[in-house]
């Protein structure tokens, strides 16, 4: 058996007048928490230092580079990689990361217990838009603020694991979950702020939890992998945000989940072996799948 204790560090809204230095004070906070229930890893949300900053339109888009980061670790989120090494404990996070050539994503790093960045993703399916449209209650402009991330999606080995890393609404699309699930990924991590109202289609604004679990589970599910799903939630700045931060297992079934919108942690000791419970039976992809008949799948 190979066991890991894991946890999900879900965050309550962050304001836009909120410093750097206290998000990273609050994730501290939760990574003690975990700690001393034996976490070997925590989670923290998508853009999980900022407030959710795509649901303004600036006529310049500059006007906004205090959300993101130049280089990582600098001296607001020092102090994390400093308590994760104190406390022996892995963490993944995102942020908006702003290179030294221009180029801005929207990205997540894992970091292991010794301060080491170890993997790296930046975000693939950008939703929304890139221009201002007027008439939504809040703007929601990924396509605006970020590029298409350049890195795939990485599945790397750490903690005696192979971990896949994706972004919010990448969890949504079954290519990301199988792409990962190639790769030989038993344990997928991910944050994500979602609103709970969705403008293009407000009838769905009650199933947004739903959905939320369903894309997980079937994800976990069809390639016999745990995940580590991860809400920034609650009510930030005018816009309300899901929470429902999850562990999955390779079944699909939900081991363990949050409870209302506030810093929370969600733990779970899971043993990576049970992957092969799906990936050696129902979810073979050496005796099962049928690669020729999916071409349309990557044609343009
Ligand atoms: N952050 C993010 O990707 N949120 C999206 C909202 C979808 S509606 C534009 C999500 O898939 O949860």
């Amino acid at each position: 058996m190979r066991n890991m204790v894991v946890a999900g560090g879900q965050l309550g809204p962050i304001s836009r007048d909120e410093t750097k230095a206290s998000a990273v004070n609050r994730m501290i906070a939760l990574m003690h928490q975990a700690a001393s229930r034996g976490a070997q890893l925590i989670v923290y949300p998508e853009l999980a230092l900022t407030t959710f900053f795509p649901r303004w339109w600036v006529e310049n888009k500059t006007d906004f580079d205090h959300m993101f980061e130049r280089e990582m670790p600098n001296k607001d989120v020092l102090p994390l990689f400093e308590a994760s090494k104190k406390l022996n404990i892995a963490f993944h996070i995102g942020y908006a990361e702003l290179t030294p050539d221009g180029h801005r994503y929207n990205t997540a790093i894992m970091v292991n217990n010794f301060g080491k960045i170890i993997g790296k993703y930046r975000k693939i399916h950008l939703p929304g838009h890139s221009d201002n449209q007027e008439w939504r209650p809040f703007q929601h402009l990924e396509k605006y603020y970020f590029e298409k991330g350049n890195l795939g999606f990485p599945v790397f080995d750490a903690l005696d694991a192979k971990i896949g890393m994706c972004i919010c609404n990448d969890r949504r699309w079954p290519e990301t979950w199988r792409v990962l699930g190639l790769k030989g990924a038993e344990l997928v991590v991910l944050g994500y702020n979602t609103p709970l109202h969705y403008p293009l289609a407000p009838e769905h604004d009650h199933l947004q939890y739903f959905h939320n679990e369903l894309s997980i589970q079937a994800g976990c599910y069809q390639n016999g992998v745990w995940s580590v799903a991860v809400a920034k939630a609650g009510f930030e700045e005018g816009c309300e945000l899901i929470g429902g931060s999850l562990i999955v297992a390779p079944t699909g079934e939900v081991i363990a989940r949050s409870q209302g919108p506030d810093d929370q942690i969600i733990i779970a000791e899971i043993n990576l072996d049970r992957c092969q419970e799906i990936q050696e039976n129902i979810f073979n992809f050496v005796e099962h799948r049928q690669p020729r008949e999916y071409s349309l799948l990557t044609d343009e």
